[in-house]
């Protein structure tokens, strides 16, 4: 009745901001995502009778205030295998959490993929990205590695509404390095925020009626292994995701002065010294730059020496969700 499972936070280069139905978290729009390899999410699950309510530590301490949203989601896991047994979760990140790192994403995807098996309930990848999906619908993407899209769907009740992978990262070994500019949790979370930028952002309707060309361009740009179609449309959509936040009200702001600064520096890489690198950044203040093979160590260094820029962290691209040892350290 127990199982741990490791999952690497995927970062959106088409992005999910908006929901089609809060209950079943349904993504309004679809959304294509590069997985790392790097920065992961340890979880060990474990069923125990003798527990009146599930507990929940997160990098050792408690977490009263996730703890709701872990319960809910391993409530569906307890669903499918008949039992209503609480559980102990210990959880671990090697990455700042809740700080625009997509640690909900990792955190969620290593947390059905543990339950399923503490369980056996052996469930196939695609219902396990649905699981994870209403625990975050970023986290529906971190079962597969390499590039992969999430489907917004059609269905009322879900059920097309999963992540498949697109492309593998051997295939295309693109490379990020991450500038740190704020080691916060964020003020407003993203469910909180992309629900506010439906109901109140004018930019909104923009928003979705032009997701669909993006995701498909993207997508082409992924196949092809075309960097500069990819770096286009993904500074495109993630500027345009960061125009309809600012514009809701009242206005979200994700970004410090450094990641700004980012942002230039990675511009005047590609477009003065021919650097191929892009931008994105997600609801946070850190800047994701998304490196062509043998560009990194340039970015890096580059993006270290701006001022306000306290960590890089380097990535390649990893693989999805799996099981760990349960000795291995948490
Ligand atoms: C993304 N983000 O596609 C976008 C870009 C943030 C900006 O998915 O409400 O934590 O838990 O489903 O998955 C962050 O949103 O939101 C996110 P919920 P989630 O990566």
């Amino acid at each position: 009745m127990a199982a741990t499972a490791q999952a690497q936070p995927n970062i959106a280069l088409i992005k999910y901001w908006g929901k089609r139905d809060p209950r079943l978290n349904l993504p309004a729009t679809g959304s294509l995502s590069i997985t790392l390899a790097a920065l992961w999410t340890r979880t060990r699950v474990a069923f125990d009778e003798s527990l009146r309510h599930d507990e929940l530590r997160l990098n050792g301490a408690g977490d009263p205030a996730t703890l709701g949203r872990v319960s809910a989601c391993l409530d569906l896991l307890r669903r499918r295998a008949g039992i209503t047994t609480c559980a102990r979760i210990d959880t671990r990140n090697n990455f700042p959490t809740a700080a625009g790192l997509a640690s909900s994403a990792s955190g969620f995807a290593a947390l059905v993929v543990a339950a399923d098996a503490a369980l056996g309930l052996a469930l196939d990848r695609r219902a396990l990205s649905m699981l994870a999906r209403q625990g975050s619908g970023s986290a529906a993407r971190s079962l597969f590695g390499g590039f992969v899209s999430l489907a917004a769907g059609q269905r009322a009740d879900g059920g097309d509404a999963f992540a498949e992978p697109v492309l593998d990262a051997v295939a295309w070994p693109l490379e990020v390095a991450v500038a740190i500019t704020s080691q916060r949790r964020k003020s407003v979370g993203s469910s909180a925020g992309m629900e506010s930028s439906r109901q109140t952002s004018p930019f909104y309707p923009a928003w979705m009626s032009t997701a669909a060309t993006d995701l498909a361009t993207a997508r082409e740009a992924v196949q092809t292994r075309d960097f500069a179609a990819l770096a286009a449309v993904s500074e495109h959509n993630c500027l345009k995701m960061h125009a309809v936040m600012q514009a809701s009200q009242p206005p979200l702001l994700y970004w410090s002065g450094a990641t700004v600064d980012c942002l230039q520096r990675i511009r005047a890489l590609r477009e003065r010294d021919g650097v191929a690198v892009f931008f994105t950044i997600d609801a946070g203040a850190q800047v994701k730059a998304v490196c062509a093979p043998g560009a990194l160590t340039t970015v890096a260094a580059a993006l270290a020496d701006i001022p306000g820029v306290e960590q890089v962290l380097t990535s390649g691209l990893g693989d999805g969700a799996q099981l760990i040892d349960d000795g291995e350290t948490i």
